[in-house]
């Protein structure tokens, strides 16, 4: 399928996983927000989704055969291969031990490896090769994410036929931080391949072109930087969202309502479950939440077994250092409010160190009294979004971090300083004391706001303004 697509998403996973069947092994399409958010695009038009497993290659393997094409479900799929010295020093080691935490406001401190960068640009040229070829002529290319954020340059300079958009996930740093980052020039020239850079909040959107001019001596203006050769670069806000249809329908059915009552049922009817899911990442607040939750307790002001928590935790990057220190200080947290508050058989934290169902996860939504989501940074934060949709019963409340992106829309939260213990203690209590008809009334109106700004609104919204660069340079 050489160079036919009018339409490539370039993402580091694709969305499907191997699995294992008794017939041996084949392709299931993975659950996530952005195939979803992107599927009507896919399937109505030529399109290629180009993408690494998640397996690291087989140096043995027939390489043709690592990177050979197939579709599913009628997205097709172009494989990008990543060898394990790879997946360690571009995926765990710059992607996610030099960028993950800067990104996020340095919440652990950013390591920095020469070797790692090599590699970041070797994979990133990966990517770029395999959108190169199967990008049919002027096709629109969507790179996603801080993985890649040298494709658009690379793709520009083998293909500057292509419309390219680029869309950052997570945060994007102010002046001070960035200007930590080795090889920041090569970064931002990177994303200036694009012709549109999108980021999750206006802010982030500022940041980076505030950089432009800090690192490479543009002159942005506006939403836009004017490249030495002429070409303009927009860059916006673009707030990722979830299905909103799909988790109302699947949280307003009747087995997420009997399972959802079953939850209730074996933690023993409290009156208040608080609950919290999280991937288990050091910017998600998880330890500061058990400790709050522990004060609360210790303070009396919260008591077992009126009050249980329920988090879960979804294993994450776990050959990362920093990951594996936080699991350990997580599970010591919770081991120790369970000494200190439960009883037998009534704990006072469930920990589920476990990936679920959506079904289920829909289910532990609506059992939930209090939902807290309080990262010490986040692009946006979709477990706030899902919560809220699930919420068709507009019962239950919401305790929100300021510094997720999701605050910027869910106004009706009880928005909290997750850097701010006592603040966030009142804000957990409010929400845990709050009557019906304020909660209602607020879950209402964030579930209002999510109807009409939603995933495929959020896919519309930047493939519209996509389309509009170019034309009015
Ligand atoms: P993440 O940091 O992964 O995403 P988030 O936006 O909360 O954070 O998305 C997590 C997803 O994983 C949700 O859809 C949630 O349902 C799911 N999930 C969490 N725990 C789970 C469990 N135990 N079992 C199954 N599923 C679970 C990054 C950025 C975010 C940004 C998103 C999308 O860090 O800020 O919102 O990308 O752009």
């Amino acid at each position: 399928m050489d160079q036919e697509s009018s339409f490539v998403v370039v993402a580091n996973r694709l969305p499907v996983d191997r699995v294992t069947t008794d017939a041996g092994s084949e392709w299931r399409r993975s659950p996530g927000g952005l195939v979803t958010a992107l599927h009507p695009v896919l399937s109505g038009q030529k399109a290629t989704w180009v993408g690494w497993t998640g397996a690291a290659a087989d140096r043995h393997e027939n390489d043709l055969e690592a990177t050979e094409p197939f579709e599913l479900d009628g997205i097709r799929i172009r494989p990008v291969p990543i060898f394990q010295g790879e997946i360690e020093r571009y995926y765990e080691g710059f992607s996610n031990s030099s960028l993950w935490p800067l990104y996020h406001d340095a919440v652990e401190s950013p390591v920095f490896k020469r070797r790692w960068w090599d590699e970041y640009r070797k994979v990133n040229k990966r990517f770029a090769d395999a959108a190169a070829e199967v990008a049919g002529p002027g096709a629109t290319v969507w790179v996603q994410d801080y993985q890649l954020q040298l494709v658009p340059a690379m793709l520009r300079a083998a293909r500057p036929d292509l419309r390219i958009g680029f869309f950052l996930h997570i945060p994007f740093p102010p002046v001070e931080l960035f200007m930590q980052l080795p090889r920041r020039a090569d970064v931002l020239q990177g994303l200036l391949g694009a012709d549109l850079v999108g980021f999750q909040r206006p802010l982030n959107a500022h940041n980076f072109l505030q950089l432009t001019r800090h690192v490479l001596g543009l002159r942005p203006r506006g939403d836009c930087v004017e490249l030495p050769d002429g070409r303009l670069v927009f860059a916006g806000a673009f707030p990722i969202s979830i299905d909103v249809a799909e988790m109302e329908k699947l949280a307003a059915s009747d087995e997420v309502v009997q399972r959802a009552a079953k939850f209730r049922a074996d933690l023993g009817k409290p009156k208040t479950i608080i609950l919290g899911v999280d991937r288990l990442d050091y910017t998600k607040g998880i330890e500061r939440r058990l400790k709050i939750f522990r004060e609360l307790l210790a303070e009396g002001r919260l008591s077992v077994p009126d009050t249980v928590m329920v988090q879960v935790a979804t294993p994450s990057r776990e050959r990362i250092e920093q990951y594996r220190s936080l699991r350990v200080k997580v599970e010591r947290e919770v081991g120790r409010i369970n000494g200190e508050y439960g009883r037998v058989g009534v704990p006072a934290v469930h920990y589920l160190h476990q990936s679920y169902s959506r079904t289920d996860l829909a289910a532990l939504y609506r059992a939930a009294d209090v939902m807290t989501v309080t990262p010490l940074r986040d692009g946006m934060n979709l477990v706030a979004k899902e919560y809220v949709a699930a919420r068709v019963d507009n019962a239950g409340t919401l305790v929100l971090s300021e510094f997720a992106g999701a605050a910027a829309e869910l106004r009706q939260a009880f928005l909290c300083n997750p850097h701010d213990l006592d603040n966030v203690k009142d804000s957990m209590l409010r929400a845990i004391h709050t009557e019906g008809a304020d909660a209602a009334r607020r879950m209402r109106i964030m579930r209002r706001h999510l109807k009409t700004h939603d995933v495929q609104a959020w896919a519309e919204s930047f493939l519209t303004a996509l389309d509009r660069t170019g034309r009015t340079a």
